[in-house]
């Protein structure tokens, strides 16, 4: 099965919580703190691999989560780093974040890697929290806590030359004396269900064609199967776009040249615009050289008769396509919006009353505050105190009507206010 579009979860590795510990040998007293860092969370990586080619993977798995980073110990032991997790795609990989529908990273060339979520910082332990005036500190960070994200893949071929046009005009069948690639022929409609990729040996060079599906009338709009292959045409250098000229289906080969170039159009203005070859195929069968002329002329285009069973016109094909081609700019991945999921900002928070007399604090703040506060230890509550005094949540509950002994709730953290 050919699948060349997938939405997955993804999510990187929290960090691990910095320990709180206290140096204890035999004839030593009050040792000192020796709580370790916790660990790194893994990331979340893609990476082009050439030997993949759908997206098929992702049907059957849709949640890719990367270790957390284990929490600090005792003896300043910092805790190991999560494992990132590695998820391989096919070459021409389109990775979007799902809300907001900005591309993150096309994936073009083999090898190419993206490191689409990182894995939350690791908590600092108490022993870096000592200095002369605390000796003792009795608290220890936590680490980042990263959150999902819902990603798009979509896989856009990457092939110098497509082959589109009707079903069943002898795409496929051109490809497989063209080049190495052994695809499906027959003789009805759709055929090919999924692009197929050939690579042309030419004297010393080389170029890939793709085989696209056939393309109906309201491919565009959905209709048919067309549709989500047009998009594995957006970045082939050059369309062949073939004809049936023998009409063997009883169709106009101008009709259908027609309704191919509409539906191209009405997909995007990069595909109307793509340098186009024209084949008149099946020229063995054509009523002659009338047909060829009467399509030329209507589609005020020169053609090139081919015959991919009786070996016609291929050569002459082969160099028209080639000499194109060296003229046309290389193949180049996507502009991307670089889109990058980041840590939320510290700063931010927002209040809203959850009942009466409660309220919730939430927001990137909370993050920052879940971090940084031990429940329980003195100097960790002045410093929480602090903060929400500095930050302008004391002031922001007091402007939302809250007055003493309201609840508040700041992530895990709920206490009755008093100003
Ligand atoms: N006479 C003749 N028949 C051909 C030629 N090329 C292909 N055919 C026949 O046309 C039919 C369709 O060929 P395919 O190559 O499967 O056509 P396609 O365009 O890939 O079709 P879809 O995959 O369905 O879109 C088959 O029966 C082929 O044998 C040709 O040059 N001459
Ligand atoms: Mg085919």
């Amino acid at each position: 099965m050919f699948i060349d579009r997938a939405e997955i979860f993804i999510k990187a590795g929290n960090g691990g919580d910095g320990a709180v510990s206290f140096h204890r040998e035999k004839y030593v007293m009050a040792g000192g703190p020796d709580g370790g860092d916790g660990g790194r969370g893994g990331d979340v990586v893609f990476v082009a691999d050439k030997n993949k080619n759908t997206l098929i993977d992702f049907k059957y798995k849709r949640k890719y989560v990367a270790s957390d980073g284990e929490n600090g110990d005792i003896n300043n032991m910092s805790g190991r780093s999560g494992s990132d997790v590695v998820v391989k795609v096919p070459l021409g990989t389109v990775i979007k974040d799902k809300e907001t529908g900005k591309t993150i990273a096309d994936l073009f060339y083999d090898g190419e890697k993206k490191i689409v979520l990182r894995g939350g910082r690791g908590g600092k332990g108490n022993a870096r929290f000592a200095k002369p005036a605390r000796q003792a500190p009795e608290f220890s960070q936590h680490g980042v806590k990263t959150t999902e994200a819902k990603i798009i893949l979509e896989l856009k071929t990457i092939a110098d030359v497509g082959l589109v046009g009707f079903p069943n005009v002898g795409k496929s069948t051109l490809l497989s004396v063209l080049t190495n690639a052994k695809p499906k022929i027959a003789n009805y409609h759709f055929t090919t269900l999924s692009p197929n990729l050939g690579v042309v040996k030419y004297f010393d060079d080389s170029f890939v064609i793709a085989d696209i599906p056939g393309l109906i009338e309201g491919a565009s709009g959905g209709a048919g199967l067309g549709h989500s292959f047009l998009r594995h045409i957006e970045r082939v250098r050059l369309i062949v776009h073939m004809v049936d000229i023998s009409g063997s289906e009883g169709r106009d080969p101008y009709d259908d040249y027609k309704t191919v170039n509409d539906e191209l159009r009405g997909y995007s203005a990069v595909l109307a615009e793509k340098p186009q070859i024209a084949v008149a195929a099946k020229s063995d069968i054509s009523s002659g050289a009338d047909a060829l002329k009467a399509f030329e002329k209507k589609a005020k285009i020169k053609a090139i008769a081919v015959s991919s069973v009786a070996n016609k016109g291929l050569e002459e094909l082969l160099k028209t396509v080639y000499q194109r081609l060296k003229e046309l700019p290389p193949p180049e991945p996507m502009a991307v919006d670089g889109y990058e999921y980041s840590e939320p900002n510290g700063d931010d928070f927002e209040i809203t009353a959850v009942g009466s007399g409660v309220y919730e604090v939430t927001g990137g703040l909370v993050a920052l505050l879940e971090r940084n506060v031990s429940l329980g230890n003195d100097e960790s509550f002045r410093y929480f105190q602090r903060v929400l005094r500095e930050k302008g949540v004391v002031d922001g509950l007091i402007k939302n009507g809250v007055v003493d002994g309201d609840t508040v709730i700041i992530g895990d953290i709920e206490f009755d206010f008093v100003e």
